[in-house]
């Protein structure tokens, strides 16, 4: 299924593995059906995910639009299962306003954040998840600004699903995944990836040595328990599920959406032929 030719990443790149993971995912076919997934992203090198899965659907959109994107791919046929891959830049900087909205409405979109702290794609500035101090060729006297911490922002906002996971425990980035995608609501998973070429602190070695599953005991159903675990700024990053809540999802909640028959069954009123698409690209 992934299409090595048209791989463009670095060697060692924490990507492979993320791609390796959904991949299995996608091929086992008990958890997703191929046929009726799309995956969506914006741009980055976190947003070449698409690139790779075919014969999978993707849509690969405009930077910081991969949420709008997925929103209305959702509305439209709410029978699909979207599934968005984004950069820490795209996610948190230029889509930072999408994605507060997506958790507002709890769209069921699961949505798999690569963090690698950088602007991988545009060759190693800071992303908003870098921490103070940290230098980069651009930022080489250190970051200035505060770091945004998206679990408990997203917590803080409502999500209903939120857990963490990183490229250095491949097994558990695939139960998380799984979890994540049979979640019905919006579900913010944040991947920490190796960027081996811009990043050069947070290495396999740092990842191993800095991250540690969740207790078994942990209550998923503790929301402030969950913002104050995934706040540590010190010790050992916790990796795991840290809050899950049942809501209706935005697309089953909205009286314009029959729960029975999607947008695109039902149909807009009028046939959009070949003949429309020609016409209108000609234009
Ligand atoms: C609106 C807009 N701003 C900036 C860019 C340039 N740009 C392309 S990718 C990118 C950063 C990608 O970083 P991230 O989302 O973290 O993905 P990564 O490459 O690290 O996986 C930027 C700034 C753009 N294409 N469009
Ligand atoms: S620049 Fe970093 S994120 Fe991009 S392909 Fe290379 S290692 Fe991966
Ligand atoms: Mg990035």
């Amino acid at each position: 299924m992934i299409d090595k030719d048209k791989r463009t990443w670095c060697p060692g790149c924490g990507n492979f593995i993320i791609l390796k993971t959904i991949d299995s995912i996608l091929k086992h076919g008990d958890i997703l059906d191929i046929k009726n997934t799309v995956v969506v992203s914006g741009i980055g090198q976190a947003a070449k995910m698409p690139h790779h899965l075919s014969p999978c659907n993707g849509f690969a959109g405009l930077h910081g639009r991969s949420l709008p994107n997925a929103t209305g791919i959702k509305i439209a046929n709410h029978k699909l299962d979207v599934i968005l891959f984004s950069g820490d830049g795209d996610l948190l900087a230029e889509g930072g306003n999408h994605l507060i909205h997506a958790i507002r409405r709890n769209i069921n979109v699961t949505c798999f954040l690569h963090d690698n702290q950088v602007y991988g794609l545009t060759k190693g500035q800071a992303s908003p998840t870098m921490w103070e101090g940290e230098k980069t060729k651009i930022q080489y006297g250190g970051v200035t600004s505060r770091p945004l911490n998206p679990l408990p922002m997203a917590l803080s906002l409502g999500v209903t699903f939120a857990a963490r996971t990183s490229v250095s425990e491949p097994g558990h980035m695939k139960e998380i995944m799984e979890k994540a995608i049979q979640h019905k609501g919006f579900s913010l998973v944040q991947i920490m990836q190796t960027c081996p070429s811009y990043n050069k602190t947070r290495t396999m070695k740092w990842y191993r040595e800095n991250t540690v599953l969740l207790n078994d005991d942990h209550d998923t159903g503790d929301i402030f328990e969950a913002i104050r675990i995934t706040s540590e700024k010190s010790g050992k990053f916790k990796l795991g599920v840290f809050y899950q809540a049942e809501s209706i999802p935005y697309e089953l909640n909205n009286p314009v959406i029959d729960p029975e028959k999607s947008l695109v069954e039902k149909g807009f009123g009028f046939t959009f032929t070949e003949k429309d698409l020609a016409y209108l690209l000609k234009k």
